[in-house]
């Protein structure tokens, strides 16, 4: 089923259970390619969410900013292509909230271990704002913080399991959000794990 979350955003619960294994597999593909690393902030912290990308573009951190880029910058290489069951579902979640002919660009995967968590922030390095962004979450639940458009809002919770699909789109776009620290556990299709997709239109 479909829950509107606020203007423009919208959970589905359980999309992806049915496309979870095929999901992993695609991301085990893309990480063998390019492995998930910890980047760098512009302030020198290390994340301790490891990131990969696939797609024509991948989103980057270093000393210099936050930006897309075309290669990867540990190999030198193209970022892998999107595997088609990621852009499958991504494009029937957002079909399914609204948003036909959704043609994300770029495919961040997120790879969490236990005590991982994301800083509140807003995605703004997209060219293109009035696309959403689709989100798939896949092993360990995690609780998302959803804070309003001003940095100061309290934040909401929201648990996020397997297989659960967010759509943020509409005046959600700009939202501020994080994810707190992912509590130890074990699932089966992941084991110690949580992944987060999220797909962007980045140009
Ligand atoms: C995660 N990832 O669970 C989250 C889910 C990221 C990130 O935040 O930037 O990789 S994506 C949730 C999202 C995206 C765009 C807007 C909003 C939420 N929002 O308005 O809350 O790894
Ligand atoms: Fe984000």
């Amino acid at each position: 089923g479909r829950e509107a979350l606020s203007d423009g955003a919208c959970v589905l619960r359980a999309a992806a259970i049915d496309d979870a294994d095929a999901l992993l597999t695609a991301i085990a593909d893309v990480c063998r390619a390019a492995p998930p690393r910890h980047l760098l902030v512009p302030g020198g912290k290390r994340m301790s969410v490891a990131m990969s990308n696939c797609g024509a573009l991948g989103w980057v951190s270093d000393a210099r900013g936050y930006r897309y880029e075309r290669c990867d910058p540990l190999s030198g290489q193209p970022w892998p292509p999107m595997p088609e069951p990621m852009l499958r579902v991504a494009r029937a979640a957002a079909a399914e909230s609204g948003y036909d002919g959704f043609a994300p660009d770029a495919c961040l995967i997120n790879r969490y271990e236990p005590g991982a968590r994301m800083s509140l922030h807003r995605d703004h390095d997209e060219g293109d704002l009035s696309a959403p962004i689709v989100s798939i979450s896949l092993g360990l639940p995690a609780t998302f913080l959803w804070g309003g458009l001003a940095r100061s809002d309290k934040p909401r919770r929201l648990r996020l399991a397997h297989g659960d699909v967010v759509v943020w789109g509409g005046a959600s776009r700009l939202a501020y959000h994080g994810v707190a620290p992912l509590a130890d556990g074990h699932h089966a299709a992941t084991g110690r794990l949580r992944w987060n997709l999220t797909f962007r239109k980045a140009r």
